[in-house]
């Protein structure tokens, strides 16, 4: 069968994302069917959709939805009237079978079924839909197919699919020369999967909470082909990368024997590392560590589940800038538990992070299938049966969202290396410009005085 899979993602804050999913879905099903890729940050119009469709004359259609919203409660973004008129204009261009898929979708399978009156969607990995084109190849009902839901059938997630998954990447791709010009930034998995238990995350939903690791080997070779297709930075997308300091080590390693040269980022736990640690990752080209911080007092990390206390953190902290690594730490303010005393205890610890930039998010968007879900039933902040698509964010009864504002922004001044939510379009416009003169990778290094 033909089959076009459509990355419907165009939000550029903070910058544009390569739709990763999309290649591990590739990698499932090429063998077996004709794929090509319709990736609308590149397509821009959505007439240039149809054009493609009447080209390939696609028998079935998958779209990935990656994000919901923009889960910036300072100024929320929903995309779901993009998706709207994305999935009209397929139907205006083809009979295609519409078959939805993405993060976006696992989050919310119901509502998205629903709005966008698809065909198929498939909740979780996208590998399966392998299964599903054998399924109605053969005319066979696709019902017994884990995570393969209708408008009148709705399941839960299912099982992860497999501990292999292959990514089809070679380096060819349509949509590649947009970003390397638009950042440089490619991006590859070394994990799936997170074991941890934080009350608002929806990552252990999305990804199982088992990890499953790729090879070293493996992961390095990924890297290389990057490379060789022109990427300047990769970022890793693993929930948390430190989660497993063995395999870290193997895969840096790994990296240093294959020739992998340029430089890499991912998102850290706080935690206190074994020794070296950031050396031995920063030899193999880290530079620029994330720590999902969260919270500078003690009550708050234990509310928010975290495994880590503010010792970690300075411990964490010392480390990676003692490797030499460029520091940020993402905080999420305004949880359950929050008072003027715990904001107080973060903004007056956080003299002691030193070289390194903030970014703080104020209210937690709220997710199905998550503690924090439970806890803003209990106190009335969403109604268990009412959808929260829209999104809700959690409010802490103890201390308003403006307050905790005004309080960030006193402390920030007029420090560039404070921002508050992903830093908005004024942000993503600078980025944009220092792209467009050549400058590669996140780039928040900048604001670190
Ligand atoms: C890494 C990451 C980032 C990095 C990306 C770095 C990079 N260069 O890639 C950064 C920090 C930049 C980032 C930014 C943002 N992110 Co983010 N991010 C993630 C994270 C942790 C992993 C994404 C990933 O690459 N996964 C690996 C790939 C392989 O998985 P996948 O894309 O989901 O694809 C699989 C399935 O979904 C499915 N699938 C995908 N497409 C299709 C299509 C079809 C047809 C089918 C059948 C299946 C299918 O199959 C794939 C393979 O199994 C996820 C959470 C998570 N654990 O999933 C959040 C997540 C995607 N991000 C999210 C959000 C909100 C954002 C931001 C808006 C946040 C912000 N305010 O800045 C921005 C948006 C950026 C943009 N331009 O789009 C949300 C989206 C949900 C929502 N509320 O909308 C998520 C789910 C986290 C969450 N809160 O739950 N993000």
């Amino acid at each position: 069968m033909k089959v076009l899979l459509v990355s419907a993602n165009t939000l550029n804050e903070p910058y544009p994302v390569y739709p990763l999913g999309l290649d591990y879905v590739t990698g499932a099903i090429a063998g077996h069917h004709a794929v090509q890729i319709a990736d609308m940050n590149t397509l821009g119009a959505y007439e240039s959709l149809g054009e493609a469709i009447k080209r390939f004359r696609p028998d079935v259609i998958g779209v990935s939805l990656r994000n919901v919203d923009n889960t910036d409660s300072a100024d929320p973004k929903g995309f779901i009237e993009t998706y709207r008129e994305l999935v009209g204009t397929i139907r205006r261009h083809s009979k295609a079978i519409i078959v939805l898929g993405g993060s976006a979708f696992t989050l919310f399978p119901e509502e998205m079924m629903d709005a966008l009156e698809a065909d198929y969607g498939i909740i979780g990995e996208g590998e399966r839909l392998a299964l599903l084109l054998d399924a109605i190849e053969a005319r066979k009902d696709p019902a017994p197919i884990p995570g393969v839901t209708t408008r009148q059938v709705h399941k839960a997630v299912p099982a992860p699919w497999s501990d292999k998954f292959i990514r089809g990447f070679h380096g060819n791709h349509s949509n590649l020369p947009f970003y390397l010009k638009n950042g440089g930034m490619l991006n590859l998995q070394t994990k799936r999967g997170c074991h941890h238990n934080c009350i608002y995350c929806s990552y252990p939903h999305l990804e199982g909470h088992h990890q499953r690791l790729v090879a070293p080997g493996e992961v390095a070779e990924t890297a290389l082909r990057l490379q060789a297709a022109g990427a300047k930075f990769i970022s890793v997308t693993d929930s948390v990368f430190n989660s497993d300091y063995s395999h870290n080590i193997a895969v840096a390693q790994a990296f240093k024997k294959n020739g992998v040269s340029i430089p890499w980022g991912a998102f850290f736990m706080p935690m206190n590392p074994p020794d070296g640690y950031f050396g031995i990752m920063a030899e193999a080209g880290l530079t620029h560590v994330e720590f999902g911080t969260d919270s500078l007092s003690n009550p708050m990390l234990a509310s928010y589940g975290k495994p880590f206390r503010v010792n970690d953190v300075m411990a964490a902290h010392e480390a990676a800038v003692g490797a030499g690594l460029h520091v940020a730490h993402y905080f999420l303010l305004g949880g359950p538990g929050e008072t003027s005393d715990t904001l107080n205890q973060t903004l007056s610890n956080l003299v002691h992070l030193k070289r390194s930039a903030f970014v703080f998010f104020c209210g937690i968007r709220i997710y199905p299938h998550t503690t924090l879900y439970d806890i803003a039933v209990k106190e009335g902040q969403v109604c268990r049966g009412r959808s929260i698509l829209d999104p809700v964010f959690y409010r802490s009864p103890s201390i308003t969202a403006e307050e905790i504002i005004h309080r960030v922004k006193e402390g920030a001044g007029n420090r560039p290396n404070w921002i508050v939510g992903s830093g908005g379009r004024r942000t993503a416009n600078i980025i944009s410009r220092l792209y467009k003169r050549g400058h590669t990778g996140p780039m928040w290094e900048y604001l670190i005085a």
